[in-house]
C-alpha cells in the first residue's frame, strides 16, 4: 500500500457520506466532508513548504478542523507532533526547536506570545482558532479537495510526541506508522469496535489516549465520536444515552459518579466504558458497576508504546488490574537491577514489545538506549507483576514521575525551576492523592541560612514558564529535606507525611 496508515484510517472512507464526527451544538460532519477537509489543509501545507518527513508542530483546542490537521499530515508524509494547549511559550519554545519543526500551527490568540517562538526556530506560523479560522483556513482556501496522498513505508514516522524526562528534558518519541496502525487494529479487535459504534469523546486530542486509542480505533471501525470540546460533566450526561462507548482518564469516573444522574437508565445503550493513563482506584471500579451495572474495563499504555494490555472484553474485568497483554505484545517483569526476567508472582519492572513500541527518541540516542533495549524491550519505569491467572497489575513506579488527571508531571522539571528561585537552596516536588486528579503536585523548599523566599513569587514564576496543571497546588517550607544514609532525598518520607493534604471531605 502506498501509505498504510492514511489507507487504512483515512482514505478508505473517501466517498463516505456517513457521519464522523457528531458535534456538540448538534451539527455533524461525514467522512467525506471530514477528508475533503483534511486534502485542503494538505495542499496548504505543501504550500507552506512542508516537505514528507518534516515536523508540524500544532498546539491548538480541539475541533473537527484540528483532528483534519492530522489526517493532512497523515496524508502528506508530514510527521504530526501535537501539543498540550496547557503548554507555556516556554514550554513551547523547546519543542520547537529541538523538534526542528518547520511549520507551528497554533491558535490566532497566541500569536502575540508565539511568533517569537516559531522565529527563534525559524519556522513558519500558521493559525487555526477553535471555530477554523485563521491563516491555514486561508490558505486552505480554494484548494482541490483531493491530494495525491504521499508513499510511505510501515516504518516511516508517523508522529512525535514529546514525553517529560526524569532529568528535566522532555524526550520526543519517534511513532511509526506500524507502530500506530498495529495497536489499532488489534484494539478495535480486542473491543470489539464496529460502525455501529458511537464514541463518546471528551479527551484532549494531542496525547496518545484521545488521539491515537480514541480516534484511531473509531477510524479504523469505520464508527463515529460525539466530538466535545472537553470534559463537562452535564454536556457527558447529556450525550451519553446516544453513545455506545467512552473512553476516559479515571477522573472522568471519579466525577461522574459524584454526579447523582448517573444511573442505569442514563448509560442504557452504552456497551463499554474503558479507563486508562492512569491508575483506576478499585473502589471507583466497584462504584461505577454499582450505580451503572457496567464493569469499567481498564487497560494500561504508554506515549511510547501505545497500548500494551487490557482487560478482556468478554472474561472477568478485574479492579485493580490491567488485565493482558494484548495480541502482538509481550510483557515481561524484570529485576530492575540486572535485567534478568523474574518468575510469575514477583515484582519487577515491567518491559514490553512489539510492533506497538516506538522507534526512539529524537536526536537521543543514548536516552533510547537506555530504556530500549536491543533485543526490541522496552523498559517501561512501571513496577508490576503477573498473577497466577496472568492478568497484570501496576503496584508502583521506578521513575520519579506524577500523574494528575491523566497528564505526566515529572517533579525534576519543577525542582530545577524551584531551585532557581531567590532564596531557595533546595527543593523536593511530590504526588499526593488528590480526590479529583488522582494525584497532586506538591513542592517542599528549604531556604537558603538566612534567606525567607517569597512563596507568592515562586508560584508567579512557576506560571510565567510551567503549564499550569504542573504548578504545585501547595508549596511548604522545611528546614531540611528527609534524606537517607546515602544522602539521597527520602521523597516516600514527605509523600506519607504529607498525602492527607487533600484528603476527601
Ligand atoms: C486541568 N487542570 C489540571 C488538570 N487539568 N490540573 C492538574 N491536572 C490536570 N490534569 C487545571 C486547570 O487548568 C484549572 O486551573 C484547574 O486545574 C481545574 O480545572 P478543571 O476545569 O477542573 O479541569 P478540566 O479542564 O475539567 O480538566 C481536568 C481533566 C483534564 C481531567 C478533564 O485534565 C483531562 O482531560 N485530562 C485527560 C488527560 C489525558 O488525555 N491523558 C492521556 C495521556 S496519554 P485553575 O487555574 O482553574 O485552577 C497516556 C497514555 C495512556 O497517558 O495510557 O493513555
Ligand atoms: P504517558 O507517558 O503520558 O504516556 O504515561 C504513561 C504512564 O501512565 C505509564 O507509564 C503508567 O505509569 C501510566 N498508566 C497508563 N495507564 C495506566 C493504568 N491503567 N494504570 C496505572 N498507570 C497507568
Amino acid at each position: 500500500m502506498a501509505n498504510p496508515l492514511y489507507d487504512r484510517l483515512f482514505g478508505c472512507h473517501a466517498g463516505n457520506t456517513a457521519l464522523f464526527l457528531h458535534l456538540q451544538g448538534g451539527e455533524a460532519l461525514s467522512y467525506d466532508a471530514f477528508l475533503k477537509l483534511a486534502a485542503r489543509y494538505a495542499h496548504a501545507f505543501r504550500a507552506a513548504g512542508l516537505a514528507p518527513g518534516d515536523r508540524l508542530a500544532v498546539q491548538v483546542e480541539k475541533s473537527p478542523q484540528a483532528l483534519a490537521v492530522y489526517a493532512a499530515a497523515v496524508q502528506a508524509g508530514i510527521v504530526f507532533l501535537p501539543l498540550n494547549t496547557a503548554y507555556t511559550g516556554d514550554e513551547l519554545g523547546y519543542f520547537v526547536s529541538d523538534s526542528g519543526a518547520r511549520v507551528l500551527l497554533c491558535d490566532p490568540a497566541r500569536v502575540g506570545a508565539l511568533q517569537a517562538v516559531a522565529d527563534a526556530s525559524g519556522a513558519a506560523l500558521l493559525t487555526l482558532g477553535p471555530d477554523g479560522a485563521g491563516t491555514l483556513a486561508d490558505a486552505a482556501e480554494g484548494q482541490p479537495e483531493t491530494f495525491e496522498t504521499t508513499p510511505r513505508d510501515e516504518g516511516d514516522l508517523a508522529a512525535f510526541l514529546y514525553t517529560s524526562g526524569t532529568t528535566g528534558r522532555s524526550k520526543g518519541a519517534m511513532l511509526t506508522q506500524t507502530n500506530l496502525l498495529s495497536n489499532a487494529e488489534v484494539l478495535v479487535d480486542y473491543w470489539r469496535f464496529t460502525g455501529d459504534d458511537v464514541l463518546l469523546h471528551a479527551l484532549p486530542i494531542f496525547h496518545t489516549h484521545g488521539l491515537f486509542v480514541a480516534t484511531n480505533v473509531i477510524l479504523l471501525a469505520g464508527a463515529s465520536m460525539i466530538f466535545l470540546p472537553k470534559f463537562d460533566t452535564d454536556a457527558m450526561i447529556a450525550h451519553l444515552p446516544r453513545a455506545t462507548t467512552m473512553m476516559g482518564v479515571p477522573t472522568f469516573y471519579t466525577r461522574l459518579l459524584d454526579d447523582p444522574r448517573l444511573e442505569r437508565a442514563l448509560v442504557g445503550h452504552m456497551r463499554l466504558f474503558i479507563s486508562g493513563s492512569a491508575p483506576l482506584l478499585a473502589e471507583t471500579h466497584v462504584a461505577f458497576e454499582a450505580r451503572t451495572g457496567h464493569r469499567i474495563l481498564e487497560r494500561y499504555g504508554m506515549t511510547e508504546t501505545n497500548m500494551n494490555t487490557s482487560n478482556p472484553y468478554e472474561g472477568e474485568r478485574r479492579a485493580g488490574t490491567v488485565g493482558f497483554p494484548l495480541p502482538g505484545v509481550e510483557l515481561r517483569i524484570t529485576d530492575p537491577e540486572t535485567g534478568a526476567e523474574k518468575p510469575r508472582g514477583e515484582v519487577g519492572m515491567i518491559e514490553v514489545r512489539g510492533p506497538n513500541v516506538f522507534k526512539g527518541y529524537w536526536k537521543m540516542p543514548e536516552k533510547t538506549a537506555e530504556e530500549l533495549r536491543e533485543n526490541g524491550f522496552f523498559i517501561t519505569g512501571d513496577l508490576g507483576q503477573i498473577d497466577a491467572r496472568g492478568y497484570v497489575s501496576i503496584v508502583g513506579r521506578a521513575k520519579d514521575l506524577i500523574i494528575s488527571g491523566g497528564y505526566n508531571i515529572y517533579p525534576k522539571e519543577i525542582e530545577l525551576l524551584l531551585d532557581d528561585q531567590p532564596g531557595v537552596l533546595e527543593s523536593a516536588v511530590v504526588g499526593v492523592p488528590h480526590p479529583d486528579f488522582g494525584e497532586t503536585v506538591v513542592g517542599f523548599i528549604v531556604p537558603e541560612k538566612g534567606a525567607t523566599p517569597d512563596l507568592d513569587a515562586i508560584a508567579e514564576a512557576a506560571a510565567g514558564s510551567l503549564a499550569r496543571f504542573k504548578h504545585p497546588r501547595r508549596l511548604i517550607m522545611l528546614d531540611a529535606l528527609p534524606r537517607n544514609t546515602m544522602g539521597k532525598v527520602q521523597k516516600n518520607v514527605l509523600r506519607a507525611e504529607y498525602g492527607g493534604l487533600f484528603a476527601a471531605g
